[in-house]
């Protein structure tokens, strides 16, 4: 249900799966993660658009409202952490938020700090949420240099904090050149490489 994007059908079924005593992780795991994954690598292949992934995401997030609270009591904790933005000067923010859900989708704790992002806030959002990595976004061949500027300022830091790059008119040799941790293409691949970085 999740990969028809049926919302309502997906609450109904997590609710019944909670009131049947399944673990709440083999709920999450199982259901919810696994239905958003599949959805993430059609999308890698094209096989799925955007509206498609959305869509689904939205359906996870319904059914997620329900676990979330008994996630907290059993203290079932996330794959990581990750501090998603898109960088100072940029305004575009469908692709970032395509990777928040997708990474939210795959089980990691998404902490969106949102737009137009300078480095100092990406280090503070990291140092506050003890992050593992930091995920950044841009679209204009403009912004894409205050990259660079956010992974001065993580070196600066000392934070041990990993850091993954991506949008439009990034590429795996911009990365290399300013020294990002990786770079991802799309919103599916991100969840791959957060997990690879992360050591998952
Ligand atoms: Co703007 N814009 N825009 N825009 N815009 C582009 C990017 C542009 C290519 C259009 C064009 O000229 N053909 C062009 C950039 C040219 C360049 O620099 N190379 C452009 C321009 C020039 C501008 C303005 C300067 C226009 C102006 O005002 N003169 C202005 C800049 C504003 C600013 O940011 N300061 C501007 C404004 C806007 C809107 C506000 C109108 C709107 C944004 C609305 C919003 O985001 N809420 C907008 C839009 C919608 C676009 C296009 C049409 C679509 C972008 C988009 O959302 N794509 C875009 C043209 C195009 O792409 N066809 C364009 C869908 C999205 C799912 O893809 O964001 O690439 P994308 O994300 C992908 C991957 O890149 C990757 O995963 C996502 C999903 O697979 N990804 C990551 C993204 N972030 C990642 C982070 C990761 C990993 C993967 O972390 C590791």
């Amino acid at each position: 249900m999740v990969i028809k994007g049926q919302a309502a059908k997906v609450k109904e079924l997590v609710q019944q799966a909670i009131d049947e005593k399944i673990r709440v992780q083999d709920i999450l795991s199982n259901g919810l993660i696994a239905g958003m994954g599949y959805v993430g690598e059609r999308f890698k292949k094209n096989e799925v658009y955007v509206p498609e992934v959305l869509i689904a995401a939205r359906a996870m997030k319904a059914g997620m409202e329900l676990l979330k609270p008994l996630l907290v009591k059993a203290d079932i904790q996330p794959l990581g952490i990750v501090v998603v933005g898109t960088v100072k000067g940029d305004l575009h923010d469908i692709g970032k938020n395509l990777v928040s859900m997708m990474l939210e989708g795959a089980g990691f704790k998404v902490v969106d700090i949102g737009i137009d992002v300078p480095p100092e806030k990406f280090v503070a959002a990291a140092k506050e949420s003890k992050a593992g990595l930091v995920a950044l976004s841009a679209l204009l061949t403009t912004t894409m240099v205050s990259m660079k500027a956010v992974i001065d300022e993580f070196k600066k830091s000392g934070l041990n904090v990993k850091t993954m790059i991506g949008g439009a008119p990034v590429t795996q040799s911009y990365a290399d050149e300013i020294g990002a941790n990786g770079y991802a293409p799309d919103a599916a691949s991100a969840v791959d490489k957060a997990k690879q970085l992360l050591g998952l």
